[in-house]
């Protein structure tokens, strides 16, 4: 995307980002609205129109609209969607050419043989839930399901053959620098294809001839110069690849990650991970938040310490990826999900799309050397014989996509689960005192009351796999300060924080905390899925370090203090 690596600079690119025309159906599905009805007020593109003043929380189907111009006739263009929700069909002039459930996930298109001149693009984006027609994003998960353009939109022209999709670049060998390159091209190719390789901002190319099989091309090299990526020293190197039409731009870093026994290790050094969970999400966007926003938010992360961040619940924002890896961070990517149920996870469609957005997740992000974690479904029924193979097929796709990351998922059915021995490291969710296991009275107790808990967990859990907690935390509201630190209060929740974080940090078998969570964020308005109205006050899930405009609770130097210690 236009900020974002993979870059291709042969192609122009068609902005597509700006203003739209737009009108919203309201209370009507996709199927119900045809491509001609008007367009008769503006919206922006990226944009959550849900967010927006004039159409705050309501759900339809949107009309957007928008021309652009040829200036001479295309065999192929592709259109890049960078994430939107909750499913939306494009058509070119009136002809509908791609249909997307998958919220949140980069997909791409093609358009053929487009005649020079002026074309229409029309998309109508359907927020509304639906059993039958949006399976993955369901009503009542504890974070708002928005409608628009998450993020950017682009079209750029492909070249008639050999078109250079991706590479995907695997560290091969910390000591040498080795990496090996899978090409992907898209569409046709020759039999053979020439390319030449750089790397960074070095004049010489290798030259390769290669031989694409079914569209995929490999070769190994070693990256001249290089120097291995860290949160200390976070070093990035390019690969440019050019072919005769085409010229693709990828950005990796040279790291490895590894879990051995109750250790991770990042670069065969042991990794303690502090970490946050954080939501893409801002009052004023919706998830569709700025540049700015992120790099604000990356700004309030490095003052507290955190080298870790659990991209909660959803495949993050290519470009938020791209700082993450210039700024040494680590992160978990996730595909969309919330406390399925066996009932969901037993529905075929369901789980076919989750297949295709994890696939797609991992291939969009494979090169951030900063994304460490794969996983999927947080807390699904992973005690239930359809969680077990659900489970089972989502690890084994992400292998088969790639097997040089941890996969996991985060489960708050720790004694009870079984399907954790899938996966690479034990990610465990629990709120002791604040949500279900109410088995100590906060906060006097919970000091003495958590101990027991990893206990139990280091008992039942085999010893040849690490262990992180996921999630912990409480809620507090912005400004209610008490001095006797009443429930709810700033000073109730950083008193809570930082015993957890004393207990958490004292136990040597765990490798690693996500506190839940990073700033307040946008939940479901008058009902929940497994919460009720109570639970959210204002439709926010308040357990926000910082607020939702990132105003710092009492608790943010809290965190700070604890995370600079260890
Ligand atoms: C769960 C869930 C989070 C959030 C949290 C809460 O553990 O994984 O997404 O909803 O509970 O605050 O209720």
């Amino acid at each position: 995307m236009i900020s974002s690596y993979p870059q291709y600079p042969s192609r122009p690119l068609i902005a597509m980002d700006g203003v739209w025309k737009f009108s919203l159906y309201e209370g009507k599905f996709l199927e119900e609205i045809t491509p001609d009805f008007p367009a008769e007020d503006r919206m922006c593109v990226p944009g959550a129109f849900d967010a927006t003043p004039a159409y705050f929380c309501r759900r339809g189907t949107a009309v957007y609209r928008k021309d652009f111009r040829l200036e001479q006739f295309s065999h192929r263009l592709l259109v890049r969607i960078g994430g939107l929700g909750l499913r939306a069909r494009f058509y070119l002039d009136g002809i509908p050419v791609f249909y997307t459930a998958l919220p949140y996930s980069a997909e791409s298109f093609e358009l053929t043989d487009v005649s020079a001149g002026v074309h229409t693009l029309t998309v109508l984006v359907d927020n509304m839930f639906s059993e039958e027609h949006q399976k993955l994003f369901l009503p009542g998960y504890d974070f708002f399901g928005f409608g628009g353009f998450y993020r950017s939109l682009e079209i750029r022209p492909l070249p008639p053959r050999n078109a250079l999709e991706r590479a995907q670049i695997r560290t091969l060998d910390l000591k040498t620098g080795k990496i090996a390159v899978t090409l992907i091209f898209r569409g046709e190719t020759d039999p053979e294809v020439k390319c030449a390789v750089r790397f960074d901002q070095r004049q010489e190319a290798t030259e390769y001839h290669l031989a694409p099989v079914n569209g995929l091309a490999t070769f190994e090299t070693t990256v001249p110069e290089f120097q291995i990526w860290s949160p200390q020293h976070p070093a990035l190197h390019t690969l440019t690849v050019q072919t005769g039409q085409d010229c693709l731009v990828e950005r990796f870093g040279i790291r490895t990650i590894k879990a051995e026994k109750r250790k991770l290790y990042l670069n065969g050094q042991e990794l303690y991970l502090k970490g946050v969970n954080r939501h893409e999400s801002h009052p004023d966007m919706g998830p569709a938040t700025t540049l700015i926003t992120q790099v604000n938010d990356l700004q309030l992360l490095k003052n507290l310490q955190v080298n870790f961040i659990r991209g909660c619940h959803y495949p993050q924002d290519q470009r938020f990826l791209d700082l993450c890896d210039e700024l040494g961070f680590l992160v978990w990517e996730e595909s969309l999900g919330w406390g399925n149920t066996q009932e969901e996870l037993s529905d075929p469609v369901f789980m076919q799309l989750q297949e295709k957005q994890t696939r797609l997740m991992v291939q969009n992000s494979i090169n951030h050397p900063s994304v460490i974690f794969w996983a999927f479904l947080n807390e699904f029924a992973s005690d239930t014989q359809e969680g077990y193979q659900s489970c089972e097929r989502l690890v084994k796709a992400i292998r088969e996509e790639d097997n040089t990351r941890l996969v996991s998922f985060a489960c708050c059915r720790p004694m009870t689960d079984f399907c954790l021995a899938l996966c690479d490291v034990l990610c465990l969710n629990t709120y002791p005192g604040w949500i279900g296991n109410n088995d100590c009275d906060f906060p006097e107790k919970i000091t003495a009351a958590i101990p027991p808990i990893l206990q139990r967990w280091l008992e039942f859990y085999p010893a040849d796999m690490p262990i992180i907690v996921t999630e912990m935390g409480c809620c507090g509201l912005y400004g209610e300060r008490d001095p006797a630190a009443a429930q709810w209060t700033e000073q109730f929740q950083a008193e809570y924080f930082s015993k957890v974080i004393e207990v958490i940090f004292a136990t040597p078998e765990i490798s690693g905390l996500t506190l839940w969570q990073f700033c307040d964020a946008k939940s479901f308005y008058r009902f929940g899925k497994r919460t009720g109205i109570r639970y959210k006050p204002l439709a926010f899930n308040l357990a926000g370090i910082y607020d939702r405009y990132r105003r710092p609770k009492l608790v943010a130097q809290t965190v700070a203090e604890w995370f600079a210690q260890k």
